[in-house]
């Protein structure tokens, strides 16, 4: 990097409520039942396939994932309904989105050491923004006061290593000094809970960053940005066709093809062996190799595609410490999960070791980043 720039701070932020697999199949079955009732004549003359249960075992056997947090939670589990009840709110009011952007910004840029008069960009980059306009970013970047610009992206899985990768280009550029990248992962409004192979995926977070030139850091634990990668390659494999064409395309806006929906075990297979090449590639670019990396922070989808990724990259199961799972606590939380890791399992890291953001997911999207920890700056 010509300009070194640095990531010098993260923030998490966590909904107050849990919503257990336990809970999600007990409201998933009784949905379920209901249906099957309901349409007995249907299922009984073949003209309507009866649903099958969802099972406990199967959710953490196939993903790994043991609860999520969401949001809102009443809604969810109530069989007459299976979405969040989220109050709508007016155009005078915080939106519910810029909200919990804000409650992950804050947190970031108290480890950085910055307000939001030190502040000149920000980025929310997320997998699905609540309006078009005007920007969730620029409302984010009003409420801290920040002096710039700001915009959203969308990016799905990757949004978030996406928007990283912007932010260190803008900083080597001279376009910007210190960039704000917030990942407010609102998923429960676009998950179909009426779905038994997608009702237990997704959780809600905001996670954000904040990165700055080398130079004017002086945050406790900081990373140099050694290099960063982005890839995308089209598939049909996962999609969200929810937009704005409905209105003029009389589509059911809320239709079940227009929500998350996906070819799971094809994801499965051609996105892993992706990841891992793009990986190697990426370490190799930054003048390193993969034993050179102390730690992980992966993309957190599927506990099985995490262990098959690092075992191709190390030739063995990495442990714990070196490739952290959070999937168990937060499920899939789109392009929030590789930051979270991050964000919980940093501090410990000593100057020189070397560590690896990577997110893969719908696109197909992949996007990396190489870090090495540096000195903290004495202060005072
Ligand atoms: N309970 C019990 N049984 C079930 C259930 C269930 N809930 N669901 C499926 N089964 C059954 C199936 O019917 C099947 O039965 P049979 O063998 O008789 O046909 C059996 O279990 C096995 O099914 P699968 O082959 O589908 O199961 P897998 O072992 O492949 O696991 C997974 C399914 C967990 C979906 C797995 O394939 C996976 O994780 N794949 C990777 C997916 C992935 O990473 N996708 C990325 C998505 S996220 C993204 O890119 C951006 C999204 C942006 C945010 C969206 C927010 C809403």
């Amino acid at each position: 990097m010509t300009v070194p720039v640095v990531i010098s701070g993260a923030g998490l932020w966590k909904p107050e409520h849990i919503i257990t697999n336990a809970e999600l199949v007990t409201a998933y079955n009784g949905y379920a039942e209901k249906f099957n009732t309901d349409h007995r004549t249907e299922i009984e003359a073949g003209e309507t396939a009866a649903l099958e249960r969802s099972s406990e075992g199967f959710i953490e056997k196939a993903s790994g994932i043991k609860q999520r947090y969401a949001y809102v939670k009443d809604g969810i589990l109530d069989v007459e309904r299976m979405r969040p009840r989220i109050p709508h709110r007016s155009e005078e009011e915080l939106s519910h989105q810029a909200e919990i952007a804000l409650n992950s910004a804050r947190t970031a840029m108290d480890a950085a050491g910055k307000t939001g008069a030190d502040i000149d960009m920000v980025i929310v980059s997320c997998a699905y923004t609540e309006r078009s306009y005007p920007a969730i970013a620029i409302e984010v970047q009003h409420a801290l006061e920040i002096d710039g610009f700001g915009f959203d992206m969308l990016v799905a899985c990757s949004a978030a290593t996406f928007a990283l990768q912007r932010a260190v280009d803008a900083i080597a550029a001279g376009s910007a000094r210190c960039v704000l990248v917030i990942n407010p992962e609102l998923t429960s409004p676009q998950v179909n809970y009426t779905d038994r192979d997608g009702h237990f995926i997704f959780g809600d977070v905001s996670t954000a960053v904040v990165l700055e030139a080398a130079e004017t850091c002086t945050a406790a634990h900081s990373y140099e940005v050694l290099g960063s990668k982005a890839r995308t390659l089209y598939s049909n494999n996962i999609r969200s066709n929810f937009g704005y064409l409905a209105y003029a395309e009389d589509t059911d806006p809320f239709g079940a093809e227009n929500l998350f929906h996906q070819q799971g075990r094809k994801v499965f297979k051609e996105v892993c062996p992706m990841a891992a090449e793009h990986l190697q590639s990426q370490v190799a670019e930054v003048g390193l190799a993969v034993p050179d990396i102390k730690r992980w922070w992966l993309h957190q989808a599927n506990i099985n595609m995490n262990l098959l990724i690092s075992r191709r990259l190390l030739g063995r199961d990495a442990s714990a410490e070196e490739a952290p799972i959070v999937l168990d606590e937060f499920a899939n939380t789109a392009s929030a999960g590789s930051i979270i890791a991050f964000c919980l399992h940093h501090e410990d890291l000593v100057p020189g070791d070397c560590g690896v953001i990577c997110s893969f997911g719908a696109g197909y999207s992949i996007g990396s980043l190489v870090l090495r920890k540096r000195e903290a700056r004495a202060t005072g």
